[in-house]
Order: structure tokens, then sequence, then C-alpha cells
């Protein structure tokens, strides 16, 4: 999965990126385990030789440019190629490094750079509905019907930026989804708003009080301390310790932020535990054991027979596979099956 840090001029892009990779790494850009709570424990359990978490990429881009102006060509295609976007909010408050809008304020900040965005996808849209409009009026009968389509889900997507809300909201249909995806819109997709403050009681209030205004689907907020979570990884464990105790930091430090770029994607995890290994599987939400088997191994999804599933932990609680499908706790399920967040499952295959 790969996600891109937007955000006004030294929010805490940077911060951010260097807090996930527990110090600078020395580029732009760093793929990264997310935690797995589940995986965890089942790894305590079987104690497998390897132990393989789901991964994201994070992309650190430059400030967000001013005035509608273009992204370089190279943040660019990275902006465009991204499964969802990493909003920084600055929430800090720090004389030594100003604020390029003067007063720290981060709903300002959010409703600007939401407004940012569903102006450039505006443009797009105006832009794409010109041209179908034109070749909708000389179509072919055959071709006529599919430019009306297209032509229908630009006018909606027209209408919900003119009023400037993001489409990721608008709960357009699949074929909508579809039919918009090729133009890579900035609002269409997944946003992840990370309000990056020094106090984690005052990033959460914030965070609670934005999400109240503006949350919905695909858009979830998040509280950060990115600088403080910076240096803290960059101590001894035990001093870290101490002082997360003190400032009131979350035990598991950029725990919850990653883990919410799953939530926002609206992925669901499946596990195997095969042999030497157990490994968690983050997949659409929608996808069927067929789908799932595919994406372990060609060949499972071409000799696909069935697939044994167990709820995580249920499995824990009875031990082993064998143990399971004795108490008759290991379900069959066919290629239609539709994946479990959770599940355990164990692909048939000749
Ligand atoms: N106090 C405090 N300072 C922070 C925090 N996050 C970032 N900073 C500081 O703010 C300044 C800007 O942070 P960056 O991470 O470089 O911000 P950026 O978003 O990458 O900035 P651009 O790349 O210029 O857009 C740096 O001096 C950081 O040390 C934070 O959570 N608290
Ligand atoms: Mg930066």
């Amino acid at each position: 999965m790969e996600l891109a840090l937007i955000g006004l001029q030294g929010a805490g892009k940077t911060t951010l990126l260097h807090a996930i990779t527990r110090g600078p790494r020395g580029g732009p850009v760093a793929t990264v385990p997310l935690p797995d709570p589940r995986l965890d424990q089942l790894a305590a359990h079987f104690r497998p030789l390897r132990t393989i978490y789901p991964e994201a990429t994070f992309h650190d881009l430059p400030p967000w440019p001013e005035g509608g102006r273009p992204f370089s060509p190279e943040a660019s295609h990275l902006l465009s190629r991204a499964e969802a976007l990493v909003m920084v909010i600055r929430a800090f408050r720090r004389p030594d490094v100003p604020h390029p809008r003067g007063e720290v304020d981060p709903e300002r900040d959010f409703q600007e750079l939401s407004l940012e965005m569903a102006y450039r996808d505006l443009d797009v849209v105006s832009r794409r509905l010109e041209k179908v409009a034109k070749a909708a009026a000389s179509a072919r009968p055959t071709e006529r019907e599919s430019a009306q389509r297209e032509l229908k889900a630009l006018q909606r997507a027209k209408a919900t930026l003119e009023a400037e809300r993001p489409l990721r909201q608008e709960g357009l249909t699949p074929e909508e989804r579809k039919l918009l995806s090729p133009f890579a819109l900035l609002t269409l997709r997944p946003l992840l708003i990370a309000i990056n403050a020094d106090d984690p009681v005052i990033g959460t209030e914030i965070s609670q009080a934005l999400a109240s205004r503006y949350g919905g689907e695909a858009t979830t907020f998040v509280p950060i301390c990115a600088q403080m979570e910076l240096e803290l990884a960059q101590m001894p464990q035990e001093e870290a310790d101490a002082f997360r105790q003190e400032l009131g930091l979350p035990p598991e430090g950029m725990g919850a932020f990653l883990r919410s770029v799953l939530e926002v994607t609206g992925t669901v995890t499946f596990y195997t535990v095969v042999g030497e290994e157990c490994r968690a599987w983050p997949v659409p939400r929608g996808t069927t054991a067929l789908e799932a088997a595919s994406k372990i191994h060609s060949d499972m999804a071409r000799g696909f027979v069935r697939a044994e599933v167990i709820p995580w932990h249920q499995l824990l609680e009875v031990g082993t596979l064998q143990e399971a499908k004795a108490r008759g706790l290991l379900r069959t399920e066919g290629k239609g099956y539709v994946v479990q967040d959770g599940d355990v499952i164990h692909i048939l295959f000749h």
C-alpha cells in the first residue's frame, strides 16, 4: 500500500516520516510494517520461524503548492499513484517555526487543503466532461451508451465538487467509482488526517472535534505527536518508557496511527498459519476466498478446491487447526466466500 504525506509547509510531514521509521533513514520514502496485535498473539502461540506483517510505503511530499500552482512532476506522479492520502495538520505551537498562515489553526488548514483538493478535482472533472460530452454527441449508437454513463458519473462528481464536498463521502456506486478511477481524483481517495500536536490530550481533542464536523466515509482523524515520538524513538527503551508515562503518550508509540492506515482504506486482514510462517494478508473488504487464494499464490487460485476457515481467537482457544477440525470448528467455504476480518484461512488446492 502506497501513501502520500501532504500538508502545508512545516506541518510536520518529514518529522512524521522520521517518527514512523524511528529516526531519519535518508530518503523521502519509507516502507514499514504495520502493527497487528492479532498476529502478535498468533505468532506467540505458534512460534513460527517467520512472522510477516502487512506493510505500507509512505512518500514524503513537498509542501502543498500555494495558490493552486501545480506540484512538481515527480510529486504529482507520487500523488496520483498513492492509494490513500495522509494530510498532516499542524496543531503544535512553536514561535521559532513560523506558520505560513500566521496563527496555528488546525481547522482552517484542514478546510483550506480540503478545498484545494476539491478545486483540483473539479478542474480535472470539468475538462474530462467537456471532452466526453463532445465525444458522446458524435458517438456511434454502440458507443453512445458507455459515453452517457461516463457523462453521468462526471456530472455527479462535478456537482459534488462544486458544492465543495469530497467525493469519498458521496456514497458513489461501485460503477461510478470505476468510471472515475482513471482520473486519480484526490477527494475520491481515503484520507487520513494526522493532527500533529505537542500534547496528546490537545491532539485528541482537536482530532475528535474535527471528526465530528468533517468525518465520514474513508475519512479518519488521528492525533500524533511527531516530534516527541521521533525524539523518544532515539532514546534507550527504559528512558523512553518513563518519558512516555510522564507525557501521557501511548506506550505503543506510532501504533495507533499506523493501524488507522488499514482502517481508513477499508482493509480487512486474514491470516495464514502454515508450517514455519504466520502471516497477515491485508485485502479490500469484500474479497472472496478465491481472490484471497490468488493473492497467496496463483497456483492456489487455479487449483482451488475449498477454504478452511476459523476466526483467529477461536484458533488460539483450541490450539491447532487439527484440533479445530476434530471439534468441528473449522468451517468449509467455497470460492465465493467473503473473507471476514480476523479469519485464519487454509486453502486446499490441487
Ligand atoms: N514542537 C514541535 N515541532 C515540530 C513537530 N513536528 C514538526 N516540528 C518542527 O517543525 C518544523 C517543520 O517540520 P517538518 O517535519 O520539516 O515539516 P514539513 O511538513 O516536512 O515541512 P515542508 O517539507 O517544508 O513542507 C521542524 O523544525 C520540526 O522540528 C511537533 O510535533 N512538535
Ligand atoms: Mg518536509
